[in-house]
C-alpha cells in the first residue's frame, strides 16, 4: 500500500483525458488500494486516477461518515441524470475552496468493479455529486471550470502564491 501525490491545479497534466481500462487485473487492484489509502489519508471522500497522474478511466469514492462504504468504479459511464442538486464543493487538486456546484441529483452509472463485473448503480445525494465530480477528472474537467473566470483565475493566483512561499521557506 502507498499513499500517492496528489496534482494540484492548474497543473496541466489535470487536463488529461483518461483512456478506459481494459483489464482488470491484479495490478490495477494495487492501484485501486492505493487510491482508497491516498483518499482515506486525504482525508477526501473521492479521488480520480487522474489525480494521482494515472490515466486510466477509473475511480474511488466513500461517503459514508464511518468510512466503511468504498465504491470503486472502473470505466464508469452515466445512462441517467434527472433533477438539479446545488453542493459546496471541495477538491484534494484545489485544497482549501469550497464552491457551490449544480450538478444531477439522481444518475443511473454503468461500470466495473474489482472484479471486473459489469454494475448498474442508481443512486442520488452526495455519491451522485462525487460521482459526478471524479468522472470529470477523468474527462480532464473540475469543478473550478464551473465558477466565473474571474473566480478561477483567484483562486489559482492564491493557490500559486502559496505554493511560492512554501517553496521559500521549505
Ligand atoms: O473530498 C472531496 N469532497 C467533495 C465535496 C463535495 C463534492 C465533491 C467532493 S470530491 C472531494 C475529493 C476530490 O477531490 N475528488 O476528486
Ligand atoms: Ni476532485
Amino acid at each position: 500500500m502507498a499513499i500517492l501525490k496528489i496534482l494540484e491545479f492548474p497543473d496541466p497534466r489535470l487536463r488529461t483525458h483518461a483512456t478506459p481500462v481494459a483489464v482488470v487485473d491484479d495490478g490495477l487492484r494495487v492501484l485501486i488500494d492505493d487510491l482508497f489509502e491516498t483518499m482515506y489519508a486525504a482525508p477526501g471522500i473521492g479521488l480520480a486516477a487522474t489525480q494521482v497522474d494515472v490515466h486510466k478511466r477509473l475511480l474511488v469514492t466513500d461517503v459514508s461518515v464511518d468510512k466503511d462504504a468504498p465504491y470503486v468504479l472502473i470505466n464508469p459511464e452515466i445512462l441517467e441524470k434527472d433533477g438539479v442538486i446545488v453542493t459546496d464543493e471541495g477538491c484534494l487538486s484545489v485544497p482549501g475552496y469550497y464552491e457551490e456546484v449544480e450538478r444531477a441529483e439522481h444518475i443511473k452509472v454503468r461500470f466495473l468493479d474489482r472484479d471486473g463485473a459489469e454494475i448498474e448503480l442508481e443512486t442520488e445525494g452526495l455519491l451522485a455529486v462525487c460521482i459526478q465530480h471524479e468522472i470529470d477528472h477523468l474527462n480532464g474537467r473540475l469543478f473550478v471550470d464551473y465558477l466565473s473566470e474571474a473566480k478561477r483565475l483567484r483562486i489559482r493566483k492564491k493557490l500559486e502564491k502559496e505554493r511560492r512561499q512554501a517553496a521559500v521557506v521549505a
